[in-house]
């Protein structure tokens, strides 16, 4: 028991001292991040308001380094996103602020049911702002870490919000990365596209919705969105389906699509329900087993706000329900499939590059370049070349 004790101990006293060399260390790097701040044109009392009792949050780093080992698969991600409760409470809130949202739609060609989707995403509706102190956390990432230039440019932005008079020092709270209020805008988000809605000098994202749904209308308006236009449609695809065509480069006027057999997936025609000159391209987000949408300008504007094409999907499913229209994918989602882990993810990569294709880097990360290699290869061995990474594609690979 007396040497287990004295090990504990020797443990705890290593990790005070570890601690306090760090917090010595983000001391004298914040010494000279005031000096960057003060050269970017922040004044004294700006930096020394916004600094006193900064320090490093530890909870920052963990969910910072939190690798995604294993990404959650669409369909579970969707079934949370668009949930019975977050639909019914979405109907219940364009309702409730029905007519300061028809302003704004007007104002700014944003149709409502989409910032009311973006709304029940970022915050599930305003109920989860995020408790951390965006100064702090920002500090945090810019101190150390892999988003050290990310969390510069961000606690610069979020200085420059204090100057300006657009938000009080106390006011900025968000998430452990820095995203603040209703609709989570980064701080040079928010500096570009913020909205003072009811004219009383603030850009108000955390408590003042006309501030939030136009800050979020202008933001998207300037994204390309078009409004009264559909985000996309679920369609279903004719036997023999060319799955190279599914590609984010390829964009077709609807009556090319049409003519090549792609229907809604109620078979109804695609250009009797659209302009048929209207561009369109096809995502498949779970491959080729998966239900498949024909996606509009619109779902690329959303895409611009966050770059997850499940982030997109959820919040053009959700608009479809607040608007009191169905949002429900009609083809079954491949559930009995799983998602590849990091590491899977990288041998995947690896196996590409080992048959003579280019996937670009082995980092985990299944981009544009994996997809094309992956793609390259199942056509070459007559697989559909829907460049989706299953379990089942990787056990062939590597056999
Ligand atoms: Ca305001």
């Amino acid at each position: 028991m007396k040497r287990l004790f004295a090990a504990i101990c020797f443990c705890a006293a290593s990790l005070t001292g570890a601690a306090s060399a760090q917090s010595t260390d983000f001391r004298s790097w914040l010494d000279g991040f005031r000096a960057e701040a003060a050269a970017a044109g922040i004044s004294a009392e700006v930096i020394a308001e916004a600094f006193e009792g900064v320090t490093i949050n530890q909870r920052v780093y963990e969910l910072n380094d939190d690798q995604p080992e294993f990404s959650r698969a669409i369909w579970d991600y969707i079934d949370g996103a668009v949930s019975e409760r977050r639909i019914e409470i979405g109907r219940a809130k364009m309702a409730e602020h029905r007519a300061l949202l028809s302003l704004i739609e007007q104002a700014y060609g944003v149709d409502a049911e989409i910032i009311t989707a973006i709304w029940g995403l970022e915050s599930s509706y305003g109920a989860v702002l995020g408790n951390y102190d965006a100064i702090e956390a920002l500090a945090t990432l810019a101190f150390e870490g892999r988003r050290t230039g990310y969390g510069r440019s961000q606690l610069i932005g979020a200085l420059k919000i204090i100057q300006n008079g657009y938000a009080l020092r106390s006011q900025l709270k968000g998430s452990w990365a820095g995203a603040m209020g209703h609709t989570q805008f980064i701080p040079t988000t928010y500096l570009t596209y913020a909205v003072d809605h009811d004219g009383d000098g603030r850009r108000d994202i955390w408590a003042n919705l006309g501030d939030v749904f136009a800050s979020t209308a202008n933001y998207l308006s300037a994204s390309g969105y078009r409004q009264n236009e559909a985000w996309g449609v679920e369609v279903r695809l004719p036997d023999g389906f060319d799955y190279a065509l599914a590609d984010a480069n390829v964009h077709k006027p609807l009556v090319e699509w049409a003519a090549g057999g792609v229907k809604a997936a109620n078979g109804a025609s695609l250009v009797g329900r659209f302009d048929p000159n209207m561009r369109g391209r096809m995502v498949l987000p779970a491959g080729a087993n998966g239900p498949a949408f024909m996606t509009f300008e619109n779902f690329d504007a959303i895409l611009k706000y966050n770059r997850s094409t499940a982030y997109a999907l959820a919040v053009s499913l959700l608009s479809e329900e607040a608007a009191g229209r169905s949002g429900a994918v009609t083809a079954p989602w491949p559930r009995t499939d799983r998602t590849l882990a990091f590491e899977e993810r990288k041998a995947l990569q690896q196996a590409l590059i080992d048959r003579g294709y280019k996937p670009g880097p082995v980092d985990g990360i299944i981009g544009a370049g994996t997809k094309r290699a992956l793609r390259a290869w199942q056509r070459d061995n007559g697989l559909p070349a829907d460049g989706y990474p299953s379990a089942a594609i990787l056990a062939i690979l590597t056999s």
